[in-house]
């Protein structure tokens, strides 16, 4: 009796398990384009799957946008550059919205920000100025607890033109 209402229990809950299924991200369609100034056959296009599969950078800070320290996982900047054979000296990102931002190429390998996917562990929503956010390590450097280094922090992510 117990097991007969277990099975009809998990019936139940199935279509709401593929529902949440259906509504969690897609790791597997083109999160981010790269264009501009690479060797790699323009536009260079990654779902967030394909950005996993790079190397892994974890940073743990505090932010302007979150409460306490929280850890982000992502792809350094910089790794990204050479994956795609970036050669230019400034970086454009482009967000979901109409906020665009230039990053000196320089600025990857001194500052060592990342294209975050992952805070605390989850796959970051839209809502949650998801899925790819450029995150610098704040709390480390002093001097990125600054304007500039905020305005380079581009959440909300689409595309970058390298130039
Ligand atoms: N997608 C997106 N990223 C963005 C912005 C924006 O408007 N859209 N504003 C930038 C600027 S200029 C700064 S200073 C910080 C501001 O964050 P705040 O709006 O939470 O103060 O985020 C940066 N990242
Ligand atoms: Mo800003």
């Amino acid at each position: 009796m117990v097991l007969r209402n277990f099975t009809a229990l998990l019936f139940f809950l199935m279509p709401f398990c593929m529902m949440s299924a259906a509504t969690s991200q897609d790791i597997d369609k083109v999160a981010l384009t790269i264009s501009g100034n690479i060797e790699a056959a323009a536009p260079a296009e990654f779902s967030i799957r394909a950005l996993e599969a790079l190397p892994r950078t974890t940073i743990v800070t505090a932010t302007p946008w979150h409460d306490g320290k929280v850890t982000f996982e992502g792809v350094l900047l910089s790794d990204l550059m050479a994956q795609v054979g970036g050669k230019g000296t400034r970086a454009e990102f482009f967000a979901l919205n109409d906020y665009r931002a230039v990053i000196p190429v320089a600025d990857f390998k001194a500052s060592k920000p990342i294209l975050a996917y992952k805070v605390n562990g989850d796959y970051i929503s839209i809502r949650k100025k998801g899925p790819l956010f450029v995150i610098y390590p704040y709390d480390q450097y002093p001097e990125m607890k600054t304007e500039i280094f905020y305005s380079r922090s581009v959440w909300q992510v689409r595309s970058i033109v390298i130039e």
